[in-house]
């Protein structure tokens, strides 16, 4: 019995070791209208890791359905395209930002408008998870570097 215990704690250690090499920061939700029943999500992630982490799925407390997308450029446009993963190599950091790197958040819940903050889930391709408090704001920066733009 004693040995059994001994190996599931290993276990559990190890997976909390995991869990810390990639951190989430400056997790935003861009504010939308009501009407609005999707919306788009920015964040860092850095992998502080000795491994790469590849991203395979994303989850939100306001929406059941989440997608990682990019943009490209097609004949001069620039458009929306969803991927299957994102790698984040050992040692690298990921700015998931406007023009590039997002999460989309899909048939957001009612007056999700109306919280603050909410909660995202980023799975890799392990299963590991990893969990990141959200602000929901209509002021999401161009990323490091770049401040707001000024309303008018
Ligand atoms: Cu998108």
């Amino acid at each position: 019995m004693k040995k059994i215990f001994i190996a599931v704690s290993i276990y559990f250690s190890t997976m909390a070791f995991v869990y810390a090499e990639l951190s989430v920061t400056d997790a935003k939700i861009r504010l939308l209208p009501a009407t609005q029943s999707q919306t788009a999500a920015y964040f860092t992630l850095q992998n502080t890791g000795s491994e790469d982490i590849t991203i395979t799925a994303a989850a939100s407390d306001i929406s059941p359905y989440a997608e990682l997308h990019t943009h490209t450029m097609q004949d001069g446009m620039a458009q929306m395209a969803q991927l299957d993963s994102v790698t984040i190599k050992a040692g690298e950091t990921l700015h998931f930002k406007p023009g590039s790197f997002h999460l989309m958040l899909f048939s957001l819940q009612k007056n999700w408008h109306k919280l603050k903050q909410a909660q995202l889930y980023l799975y890799d391709e392990d299963r590991n998870k990893y969990q990141v408090t959200a602000q929901i704001t209509k002021h999401i920066s161009m990323g490091s570097g770049h401040q707001d733009h000024k309303h008018h």
